[in-house]
C-alpha cells in the first residue's frame, strides 16, 4: 500500500468516526493509479493515404491513451520531456482539482514533473499541454480523455458498447501559430484522422454496433477553437451527460453543443441495423473530416474503447 493509500484510509476513518456513520465512504476502496506519459514530438498519420503531420503528443499518438479511473482514485501522474524534445511541454488534467502554477508548469526536454490528484467528480474530461503557445501544443496533438467512472455503477444505465471520440482541429502548417489565432483550420478530426471512421473514404473504418445496444460516447471537444455541434445523423441521443456526469441527465436530445475544453457522454440506442453518422453539425468541420460513421448491424464484433488510435493503414 503507497503511503497516500494509507493516509486516505486514516482520513476516512475519522471521517466515519466524527460523524458517527458507519457506512462506508468512498475512499475505503479507492484505488491508487501511477500514470506516466512522455510527450513526444514525432510524426503521424492523419489520413487514410498515409499522409504524414509534425505532431506534438503524449506518447506518440494523437490523441493520446484514455485514462481511466473510478470516482474516488488517485492519480500518481508523471510527465517525461526527453532530452531529444525541442520544445518545453505541461499536462492539465481538467479531472483534477490542484493548483495549476504548480503542478501545469512547463517543464523543459530533459525534465521530468510528477503530481497527485484525488479524481473527485465522475465523467469525462479533456487533458491538454498548456505550455505556451498552448494553442499551438493543443492544435499540434497534445490532448487526451480521461473517463472517471461513477463510483456508483448505477448511477446510469450500463451500456452494451463504448467509444471515446475526440474532436479537434487541424493545421496543415504546424508551425503557423497564426493561422490557429485566426481560426484559419483546414480540417477537423475526430481521434486524430480526417474522416477516419467513414467507410467510403480511403483508409476509413467504422464504428460498430448491434441493433438494440445501449451506445455510450464519451465525447470531448479539444478545440483549440471551434464549438462542437454533435448530432448522430437517423437518431436522437437517448440521453447526454453534459461533462459526463450521470447527475447530469438530458433526454431525447437531437444536437448538443461541447464548446473547446470541455466534455459531454452521449447514450443512443439505434433500434434498427443501417448507417448512422456522428457529426458536428457545424458542417464546415463535418465535410472536412469529423464524420463518424456509426455501422449498426446484427454481426457488429466487439470493438476497442478507441479504435484505430494510431491509425491502421490499408494494406498495399
Ligand atoms: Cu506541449
Amino acid at each position: 500500500m503507497r503511503a497516500s493509500e494509507r493516509a486516505f484510509g486514516v482520513c476516512a476513518v475519522v471521517t466515519g468516526l466524527l460523524t458517527g456513520s458507519l457506512v462506508l465512504s468512498s475512499p475505503t476502496w479507492a484505488k491508487t493509479h501511477d500514470v506516466a506519459m512522455t510527450a513526444i514530438e514525432t510524426d503521424v498519420v492523419v489520413e487514410g493515404n498515409g499522409e504524414k503531420y509534425a505532431a506534438w503528443t503524449f506518447n506518440g499518438t494523437v490523441p493520446g491513451p484514455v485514462v481511466r479511473v473510478t470516482e474516488g482514485d488517485t492519480i500518481n501522474f508523471t510527465l517525461t520531456n526527453p532530452a531529444t524534445n525541442k520544445n518545453p511541454h505541461a499536462m492539465d488534467f481538467h479531472a483534477a482539482e490542484i493548483d495549476f502554477l504548480k503542478n501545469y508548469r512547463a517543464i523543459n526536454a530533459g525534465e521530468t514533473i510528477s503530481f497527485t490528484f484525488v479524481a473527485k467528480k465522475p465523467g469525462i474530461f479533456f487533458y491538454h499541454c498548456g505550455a505556451p503557445p498552448m494553442i499551438q501544443h493543443v492544435a499540434r496533438g497534445m490532448f487526451g480523455a480521461i473517463i472517471v467512472d461513477p463510483k456508483n455503477s448505477k448511477a446510469w444505465a450500463k451500456a452494451d458498447r463504448e467509444y471515446v471520440l475526440v474532436q479537434s482541429e487541424f493545421f496543415k502548417n504546424p508551425d503557423d501559430v497564426q493561422a490557429m489565432f485566426d481560426r484559419k483550420y483546414d480540417n477537423v478530426l475526430f481521434n486524430g484522422g480526417i474522416f477516419k471512421y467513414h467507410p467510403f473514404v480511403t483508409g476509413g473504418g467504422k464504428l460498430d454496433a448491434k441493433p438494440g445496444e445501449r451506445v455510450r460516447i464519451y465525447f470531448v471537444n479539444a478545440g483549440p477553437n471551434e464549438f462542437s455541434s454533435f448530432h448522430p445523423i437517423g437518431e436522437i441521443w437517448d440521453n447526454v451527460y453534459e461533462s459526463g456526469n450521470p447527475i447530469n441527465k438530458l433526454t431525447g436530445v437531437q444536437t448538443y453543443v461541447v464548446g473547446p475544453g470541455s466534455a459531454a457522454t452521449f447514450d443512443v440506442v439505434v433500434e434498427s441495423a443501417g448507417a448512422y453518422p456522428l457529426v458536428t453539425h457545424s458542417l464546415t468541420g463535418a465535410l472536412r473530416g469529423a464524420i463518424a460513421v456509426l455501422l449498426v448491424s446484427p454481426d457488429a464484433k466487439p470493438a476497442p474503447l478507441m479504435p484505430m488510435v494510431p491509425w491502421v493503414l490499408p494494406a498495399k
